[in-house]
């Protein structure tokens, strides 16, 4: 018989694995879409893309959350996920794996690892030294405390004490973390954060990890010495590993793994380009092919903080406005590898400027105009102009613009050049004046023409729009009478569209919004 072989190329994305210790936020969010994005892209590329993200449900933080909420720490985290998987479900999140650091088979793996590092003579026993705040029952680093030894969460006296511990060898890895930074120049992205890692924490020696904690309980039990918990990061990072089949699928995971990218924000980024690399090396695995660290979203040039009270969240901003709405303000206003102010103001301005009057506009002109000139059939094109050909090239060749943003996850430039496509349409309509067309039968060849070309160069913004603005997109081709998903082909072909074909023009899609209204509607919402 036939051998099949699997030609598809393989892509393996993940977000970082969040903390259940409250509702997940817009920052959560940007980061979750931004990775549905580029798995949405890649597939559209042709790729067979794996997606995982998931909670980091361990640790002494999750601990005291629960006997504040006076339920068992398990208890607690199922709660908050239930409502994560939700939010997810509401933003159409399309992810293969949703791991969870208390999913048993997870466990086992951190012991597996654990026990393995050990037995390889990477991790040894030996003291914690750190200062202790016994009312907040926490280590710190002298990095991180106040004036006078004060605890920086409480701000009480702390005490120097010595905690049985075990550590991970990172020491051991700097010279070789340096020389694959220098040999992968793509692995840290953006290179601000590679010359970051370099300068700030690779310039003097490294200090071995402390890898496990006596003083709480809440964690995966170091399996040949249960006084200690195996602490977060082993347990966080290794999350990427079992979620594509580690320890339970080979097939899946030699399919997979290493990760093309890691995404993660920037406060994590030395978790993933140090200590993660350090411990894959030291377990004879491939390295991920990059982490990118993206920016913060702050709120009115502020942090967000529930104790500020200026926590943004996502679900009534969808709820009102819907999530391309949402997905398109993260991805376009935002630089992705820098942080960025969340603004009410600014986000109405965007729906305003960019979705109802340019994209919104663009659907509803050429639509309406099929069905008063032609009853909404596609005519045939016969009569080019000039001004044609510049619609035709930049229509054909944006995708070479979006695939360069692209390749280094600059969402907000290639949606920009999706848009200057839409905005040379939209101006495509003035020049030909097809209103004045109609005036004169003799125009009707040209009429024909430039309808023909407006529908065309909209099915191309539906392709190129598709994996950010996935809702939009299928609403467009569904007015076109496409019934077929977008592929990447189509984006670089013109007069792909069936003369003949009946079109639908569709509800509104961006309504434009009275800003001042919409904002007392948003801030009570
Ligand atoms: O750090 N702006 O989990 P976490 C942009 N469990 N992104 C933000 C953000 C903001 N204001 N706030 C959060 C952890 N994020 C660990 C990760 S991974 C093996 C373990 C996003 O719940 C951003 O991606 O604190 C950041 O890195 C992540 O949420 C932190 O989530």
């Amino acid at each position: 018989g036939a051998i099949l072989l699997e030609t598809k190329k393989h892509y393996y994305i993940t977000t970082p694995i969040y903390y259940p210790s409250d509702n997940l936020h817009i920052g959560h969010t940007y980061c979750t879409v931004a990775a549905d994005s580029i798995k949405r892209y890649k597939e559209l590329q042709g790729y067979d893309v794996f997606f995982t993200t998931g909670t980091d449900e361990h640790g002494q933080k999750i601990e005291e959350k629960a006997t504040e909420a006076g339920i068992a720490p398990k208890e607690f985290v199922d709660k908050i996920n239930v409502s994560i998987k939700e939010l997810w479900k509401k933003l159409d999140i399309d992810y293969d794996a949703f791991i969870r650091s208390t999913d048993p088979a997870h466990e086992k793996n951190v012991q597996n690892i654990f026990q393995k590092l050990y037995d390889k003579g990477e991790i040894y026993k030996g003291e914690y030294e750190g200062y202790y705040c016994t009312p907040c029952e926490a280590f710190w680093t002298e990095s991180q405390l106040g004036h006078d030894h004060t605890c920086p969460d409480c701000g009480r006296p702390t005490q120097l004490q010595k905690e049985e511990s075990y550590f991970f060898r990172l020491s051991k890895y700097r010279e070789k973390l340096l020389k694959y930074y220098e040999d992968h120049a793509e692995f840290i992205e953006p290179e601000s954060r590679k010359r970051e890692m370099v300068n700030n924490f690779l310039k003097d020696e490294l200090q071995d990890l402390s890898v496990s904690r006596s003083t709480f309980d809440w964690g995966v039990k170091v399996p040949f010495d249960d006084k200690h918990v195996i602490y977060v990061w082993i347990d966080a990072l290794s999350c990427y590993l079992s979620a594509v089949g580690y320890g339970t699928d080979e097939a899946q995971f030699n399919k997979y793994w290493p990760a093309d990218v890691h995404l993660v924000g920037k406060e994590i980024t030395r978790f993933h380009t140090i200590i993660w690399p350090a411990i894959l090396m030291a377990l004879d695995l491939p390295l991920p092919k990059k982490v990118f660290g993206h920016g913060w979203i702050l709120f009115d040039n502020d942090k967000m903080s529930k104790s500020k009270g200026n926590v943004i969240y996502p679900e009534p901003i969808i709820d009102l406005y819907g999530i391309d709405a949402l997905k398109y303000f993260l991805l376009r206003e935002f630089s992705f590898g820098a942080d960025g102010s969340f603004n009410r103001e600014k986000f109405m301005r965007r729906l305003n400027s960019d979705l109802a009057n340019d994209l919104g506009n663009l659907v509803s002109r050429t639509l309406s105009m099929l069905d008063k000139y032609n009853d909404g059939y596609l005519p045939e094109p016969t009569v080019d102009e000039a001004v044609d050909s510049s619609l035709i090239e930049l229509a054909t060749t944006t995708y070479r613009d979006v695939d360069a943003a692209m390749e280094h996850f600059q969402f907000s430039v290639a949606l920009e050049s999706i848009w200057n496509l839409i905005r040379r349409s939209n101006k495509y309509v003035d020049e030909t004046t097809p209103w004045i067309l109609a005036k004169d039968d003799s125009n009707r060849a040209r009429l024909d023409t430039v309808l023909y070309n407006l529908a065309e160069s909209l099915r191309i913004v539906s392709v190129l729009i598709s994996p950010f603005l996935v809702n939009t997109s299928k609403s467009i081709r569904k007015a076109l009478n496409l019934k077929t998903a977008p592929t990447w082909d189509e984006a670089q072909r013109w007069g792909l569209l069936l003369a003949g074909e009946k079109t639908k023009k569709p509800d509104v899609l961006f309504p434009r919004l009275d800003v001042q209204e919409e904002l007392k509607r948003l801030e009570e919402a």
